[in-house]
């Protein structure tokens, strides 16, 4: 207890971001925040409504007259600027952070505020090496493309990584040139404001305008304004569903990155590896616990050959034995707090579930307390069920520290499990075998298969979903297309002939 990374001390009430200003909101409320650790109030955020959501989108559509026309070296300059500032704070936004998500310091110092840093500095760059391009088509006629930002960008963000997903949308959307109107998720709108006190006076007015509040009143009038150009959403596959909706009422493009129900999976030659690639291969499977389980490629559904089962999965429960969890504000903590009461709730009827449905429990299953003030946090533990992929704690997104154990007799069957879902965002494949290492990632219909290894993001590697887990790819230069208009100018060099 005595290693505690110190609570950083939050104001009273956050405001939302607009102009360049802090600014109260219209209707002059705020919502409670509370804290995953402990379950308390810890702050409040403005409670906006439509006004805000309009004050914040002129406000941006304003700003994009000046801000389109900036260079891209100032664009790029101001991204590293930006990155600068949140590595001289690394410390305090991975506090806060933790203190807002529930999520173990050890993670937010070692990935989620790294990787934010390093996001900036990945558009930073790769916005200076875009160009056009030009074609001849014929003796006289030339076709230019030329790349143009798109104009307001409306950014919903969740709660499971606040800054990290924020920061996913934001490098691209301002690297391209565009105006940025950000919703921070409700459980979670502290760090993003936190942020926005560091950087606030780096960026021009009106170019990044953040406004909190709830998604259910903001969502429709945000999205469906008619000076947003294109949303951006990361959430669960039912309100991505109606961000959709909202941006073809608009007829503006969308991207979505939605839940996932990923597959990781375990071939023979995994145990009869060296002990460095089988250790490394059982955290690869006690991965399902990272963040709490509440990461959109959670390898929630473990796969086993029958014919390593026993040895493998006894090694899987040993080290999950070994998980230590408890205050996220611990570094030594693995797995801390779900990020809100509803969570904990949800996952917990989950484990009711799976215990109805016959799955058999195989270790866990039942909420965390470690006494005093964090009895009043929400703490689950990593719980692990043997069952039937039919099952529906194999096909729902439980979003929480819940694996869910099978095992398969032939490469066909492993692919045939890995696909019944209805989602593709993210999957394992551990082998040893040259021919599975290539054939049963390209076999997998997801976005993302980390092949002997998971969980790594790092800049550069293009991330999203098939099927039911979204539209579009972040982490990636090929973001930019969804940030930017082409244009096409189409010249003629004929003197006569139309
Ligand atoms: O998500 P929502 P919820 C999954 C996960 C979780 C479940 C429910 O399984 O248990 O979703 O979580 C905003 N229009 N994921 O209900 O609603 C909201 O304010 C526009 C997976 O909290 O998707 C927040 O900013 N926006 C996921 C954001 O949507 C709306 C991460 C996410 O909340 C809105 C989060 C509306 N009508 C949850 N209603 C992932 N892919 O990583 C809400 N929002």
């Amino acid at each position: 207890m005595d290693n505690l990374i110190s609570k950083p001390n939050f104001k009273e009430k956050y405001d939302n971001f607009v102009n360049g200003e802090f600014k109260n909101p219209s209707s002059g409320k705020y919502f409670d925040v509370f804290s995953p650790i402990d379950g308390k109030v810890f702050t409040k955020a403005a409670h906006s409504n439509v006004q805000d959501i309009e004050l914040a989108v002129n406000a941006a559509s304003e700003a994009f007259k000046t801000w389109s026309k900036v260079s891209v070296t100032e664009r790029s300059n101001m991204l590293i600027k930006i990155a600068q500032v949140m590595e001289d704070n690394l410390e305090y936004l991975a506090a806060v952070e933790t203190v807002d998500n529930g999520k173990a310091v050890r993670e937010t110092l070692a990935a989620d505020i790294p990787l934010a840093i390093d996001h900036f500095r990945y558009f930073a760059g790769v916005i200076r090496a875009e160009e056009g391009s030009i074609n001849e088509l014929d003796n006289d006629t030339v076709s230019l493309i030329v790349h143009e930002p798109i104009g307001v960008v409306a950014q919903i963000i969740p709660w499971n990584f606040p800054l990290l997903m924020a920061v996913w949308k934001l490098a691209p959307a301002l690297a391209a040139g565009n105006c940025v109107v950000l919703k921070p998720a409700e459980n979670t709108p502290i760090s993003i404001m936190v942020l926005m006190e560091l950087i606030g006076s780096i960026i021009p007015p009106g170019v990044v305008n953040v406004v909190n509040g709830f998604g259910s009143e903001l969502g429709r009038p945000l999205v469906t304004n008619p000076k947003v150009a294109k949303a951006a959403f990361t959430g669960s596959t039912a309100t991505g569903r109606l961000v959709m909706q909202y941006a073809t009422e608009n007829i503006v493009p969308v991207t979505l990155e939605l839940g996932g129900k990923s597959p990781n999976i375990f071939f023979p030659s995994v145990m009869d590896a060296d002990d460095e690639f089988l250790d490394k291969a059982i955290e690869g499977a006690v991965l399902y616990c990272l963040n709490q389980g509440e990461v959109c490629t959670c390898p929630s559904r473990l796969l086993i050959h029958e014919s390593i089962y026993d040895s493998f999965i006894s090694r899987v429960l040993e080290r999950i034995k070994q998980v230590k969890t408890g205050n996220p504000l611990d570094p030594t903590v693995m797995m801390g707090a779900q990020a809100s009461k509803v969570q904990k709730d949800k996952i917990l009827t989950y484990i009711k579930l799976g215990k109805e449905e016959g799955a058999e429990l195989l270790i866990g299953g039942d909420e965390n307390k470690f006494g005093g003030d964090l009895d009043n946090g929400y703490y689950i533990q990593p719980t692990v069920f043997k069952g039937d992929n039919k099952m529906r704690v194999f096909q729902e997104e439980i979003f929480g520290p819940v694996l869910a154990v099978t095992t398969f007799k032939t490469n066909e069957e492993a692919i045939e499990i890995a696909n019944d879902t209805l989602y593709g965002l993210g999957a394992g494949v551990w082998t040893r075998d040259a021919h599975e290492l290539y054939q049963i990632p390209r076999a997998i219909h997801a976005g993302r298969v980390w092949t002997n290894c998971y969980h790594a993001y790092p800049a550069g590697a293009p991330f999203g979903g098939y099927k039911q887990s979204g539209i579009g790819r972040e982490n990636h230069k090929m973001m930019l297309a969804h940030y930017r208009q082409t244009k096409n100018i189409l010249i003629s060099y004929n003197k006569n002939k139309l």
